[in-house]
């Protein structure tokens, strides 16, 4: 079989299949084939999984019609082609996006009824694709949907994992890892494309040939090869007018067994080669936004990147006559983050060495195609491998970083750097042992370099790139991210959805931008009941969870305030959950007080090596036993842990939020997405200017969003100072009271938190100590507001109506403008 791109190996004259027709009689007999010739059980007797399959295959089949459609489409318009290479694509469910997207939701309804069989009931049993951590990997799942839905001629290429991001369990209050198995029923969204596969060099040494009358050229002549095999998913946009491809590579060995190793008696050595091959696409790494450093993982890098540029190199060469020097004009790489950045040096040695390119034109096209995404400042996320390491895996790219590195340092003393700037921009960092910096050699082979909002892009200016930028001023810029409204507000919010459509009209399905429709509806008090009425009903359903999962009853109508998102020191779960003591702590000594009724909601997951983060779930879990026990604050304060937060969850939790907790120290929360997605669904926010709050501050309007805290500028000057968190602390009784409670063992043994609340009266590198006076306040207006629902309910229905800038949609639309010179609408 060919792959959907190609025309294929043999012309043949067979009748084309007639497209499948989306009424519910067509569909429902069909959904009835599947389940007795493709699954092979008789509908009498079929499982709620049977179903689950048979409606995926039938509905799958529409897919296969327009994706076949949108891939001669391509063939014939010659378009250029965006590759986006991430190491991460958190994709979560499949079913539901596909049938909103291709339209089909009452047809597959129906087509169901007449079996008496639930589509949202089977649609919970689809696994989760997680094959990401957070952010970062679900960005990536947007911007393939996005670019599919604008009209792009868009390829993700990444990892297909075995083992997608753990499982979490809550045992005895603390995380505990599962593995992830999404394939153990089979993945009915993917192809394998056994043909379209790659060999993956690692190790073995680089050899110099000479030959009469030619320049010496070097042969990378590994020790080790391995099988990339691709699997293609199709990525459905809107309405289904293009149907793109997401490529995940899969590792196999070249020889699945040795023989003569089994022949003579070692049966293990005999499949080892095979296991080591396998390994390299077994397991995601858990860590989010800091270094796995692992051998392992730079193999998956590596492997990842090397099949995806050949693969792009041996379609444009089929394509466009055998022409590299049109690269650039057919195709832009982005790198999200410095994962695939290795694909610089790669990119080099297949120009160079495999087809035979002069250097000086090799880098101008690597240049040109290569783009690259920046998603955090942190330091111990910024990857750097060491020398020695990436020379034994990774030889003749390792030559080839050198041979960059001369270049970039040549220059940037001929533009009059001195030795410490010269130093900064260098590729190998001589500091802690000698390392290869990605972030600089990712940097300097794009023509484009972004930060995902504005703030981000201001201060990677300032800090990680200042040589860079004073080199090459004019190549950073700024793409703020978004999320997509399909899944995020018509898929995981339907009651919204319809009530917009009945509002307004359905034109904002097409077009979000035309949902600021409502916002002449905040003042409107018939309006605005029905959008808390539909607010009220997700959080009906939320508490349902709630109570199924972890037998905690919570009242719909108390305030859900909500911080779900990876478990991190400077995303601050910690200060929310030092303001739930003390709002425990006030509570009991205030009675008096009108006291507004919270649920507050936490979910996330840490990354299994990081104990702080992993004692902050501790902490949560142990807040949350002892306040839900307390009769005396009963109904005004519930404290709820959802384990195993993932994109099924969010899809349930982001339409039943009032609040959102978006609490990182300033300057340090690159962009954030969930604060879009929570807003988008009418919740407000409670958070400080960083990342892409600021930017939401501007749409949404102040009077609309709460914001508090320290700034960066702020954050950074009193890191500078060194400040102590002592002082804030002994002036403040109610933050010293929860601190004092957390350490004495209110909440599980004395000392259990001594780490997390020591570190306070230290350096209060968070800025916990000094933000929380802020952070009271602000919680306690919200308190107040709370009590005039109908002065809510406006700034909730603005909030709507104000973040379709937030879509991907227009991030997408600003990379193709900017970055990629793409044309949208193909
Ligand atoms: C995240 C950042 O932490 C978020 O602020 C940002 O919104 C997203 O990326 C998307 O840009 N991030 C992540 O999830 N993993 C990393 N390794 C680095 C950043």
């Amino acid at each position: 079989t060919a792959a959907p791109e190609d025309a294929g190996d043999v012309a043949v004259a067979a009748p084309k299949p007639t497209p499948r027709r989306n009424d519910s009689a067509s569909l429902a007999k069909e959904i009835a084939e599947k389940l007795t010739y493709a699954i092979g059980k008789d509908p009498a007797t079929a499982r709620r999984h049977d179903w689950l399959e048979a409606v995926t295959l039938a509905v799958r089949d529409r897919i296969v019609d327009h994706w076949l459609a949108s891939n001669s489409r391509n063939v014939q318009s010659g378009a250029k082609r965006v590759c986006y290479l991430s190491m991460e694509f958190l994709i979560g469910r499949l079913l539901r996006d596909a049938i909103i997207n291709l339209g089909l939701s009452e047809a597959v309804r129906d087509a169901l009824s007449a079996y008496d069989v639930d589509i949202d009931l089977l649609e919970t049993l689809e696994p989760d694709a997680a094959l990401g951590n957070g952010g970062l990997g679900r960005l990536a799942a947007c911007f393939a949907e996005s670019m599919a839905s604008v009209g792009i001629q868009g390829f993700g290429y990444g990892i297909r994992y075995v083992h997608g991001f753990f499982r979490q369990e809550i045992v005895g209050g603390e995380q505990v890892e599962l593995p992830e198995n999404w394939l153990a029923h089979g993945n009915p969204w993917e192809f394998e494309r056994r043909e379209r596969s790659f060999e993956i060099g690692f190790g073995g040494k680089v050899t110099t040939i000479e030959e009469a009358g030619k320049p010496p050229r070097q042969v990378w002549r590994p020790a080790e090869r391995i099988l990339a095999v691709a699997y293609d998913t199709p990525v459905v946009g809107w309405k289904g007018t293009r149907v793109n491809t997401l490529r995940l590579w899969s590792a196999q060995a070249l020889d699945p067994i040795l023989l003569d190793a089994f022949n003579s008696g070692d049966h293990i050595g005999a499949l080892l080669e095979a296991n080591r091959a396998q390994s390299i696409t077994q397991v995601l790494y858990p860590a989010d936004s800091h270094l796995a450093g692992q051998e392992l993982r730079l193999r998956q890098e590596f492997f990842f990147s090397s099949a995806s540029l050949q693969d792009i190199i041996r379609h444009h060469l089929k394509r466009n006559g055998g022409d590299l020097s049109t690269l650039p004009d057919k195709v832009s790489i982005q790198l999200n983050d410095t994962h695939p950045a290795v694909s610089v040096a790669e990119m080099m040695r297949l120009l160079v060495d495999v087809h035979g390119l002069g250097w000086d034109e090799s880098w101008d096209i690597t240049k040109r195609v290569f783009s690259y995404t920046n998603h955090t400042l942190l330091p111990e996320a910024l990857e750097t491998w060491p020398v020695n390491l990436f020379e034994r895996l990774l030889p003749r790219q390792m030559q080839i970083i050198y041979a960059i590195n001369a270049q970039i340092i040549r220059e940037a003393t001929q533009k009059g750097l001195d030795g410490a700037k010269v130093s900064a921009i260098s590729l190998i960092d001589e500091g802690s042992g000698r390392r290869v910096r990605m972030g600089s050699l990712a940097f300097v082979g794009s023509h484009a370099i972004n930060g995902v909002s504005a703030l981000h892009t201001e201060l990677m200016k300032k800090t990680v790139f200042n040589q860079f930028h004073e080199l090459y001023p004019e190549r950073i810029q700024n793409k703020t991210n978004g999320v997509t409204p399909r899944r995020w507000l018509l898929e995981c919010n339907p009651g919204l959805t319809d009530l917009v459509t009945e509002a307004i009209g359905p034109g904002f399905k097409d077009d979000i931008t035309k949902i600021s429709g409502i916002d002449k509806l905040a003042d409107d008090a018939g309006f605005r009941e029905k959008f808390m009425a539909v607010k009220l009903a997700n959080k009906q359903r939320l508490a349902k969870t709630i109570e199924e999962r972890l037998a905690i009853t919570v009242d719909p109508t108390a305030m859900f305030d909500v911080q779900v998102k990876r478990i991190h020191e400077y995303k601050r779960q910690f200060l929310n959950l030092v303001e739930t003591v003390a709002l425990y702590d006030q509570i009991r000594s205030h009675p008096e007080i009108a006291w507004q009724p919270r649920v507050k909601i936490f979910a996330g997951k840490a990354a299994p090596s990081y104990a702080n983060a992993k004692q902050i779930i501790h902490l949560a879990n142990d807040v949350a036993r002892v306040i839900n026990a307390d009769p005396s604050v009963q109904n005004l304060l519930k404290v709820v842990f959802l384990p195993n937060y993932n994109v099924s969850l969010a899809e349930l939790i982001m339409p039943a939020a009032d609040l959102s907790e978006q609490i990182s120290t300033a300057g340090l929360e690159a962009s954030g997405t969930g604060n879009m997605k929570f807003a988008l669904n009418g919740a407000l926010t409670i958070g400080t200017l960083d990342g892409a709050n600021v930017e939401m501050l501007e749409h949404i309007g102040e009077d609309n969003i709460f914001i508090f805290g320290l700034t960066a500028a702020e954050v950074a000057a009193r890191r500078a100072e060194g400040q102590s968190g002592r002082e804030i602390i002994d002036a403040s009784p109610i933050l010293k009271g929860a601190l004092d409670s957390i350490s004495h063992g209110v909440f599980g043994e004395p000392g259990r938190y001594n780490n997390l609340v020591d570190n306070l009266y230290g350096n209060d590198w968070w800025m916990i100590a000094a933000d929380f006076e802020a952070y009271w306040q602000t919680q306690r207006r919200l308190d107040a507001l709370w009590q005039d629902s109908d002065a809510w309910g406006t700034k909730a229905v603005r909030n709507t109506a104000r973040m379709a800038w937030f879509s991907s949609d227009r991030s997408i639309r600003e990379y193709a403008k900017d970055i990629w010179d793409a044309p949208t609408s193909v």
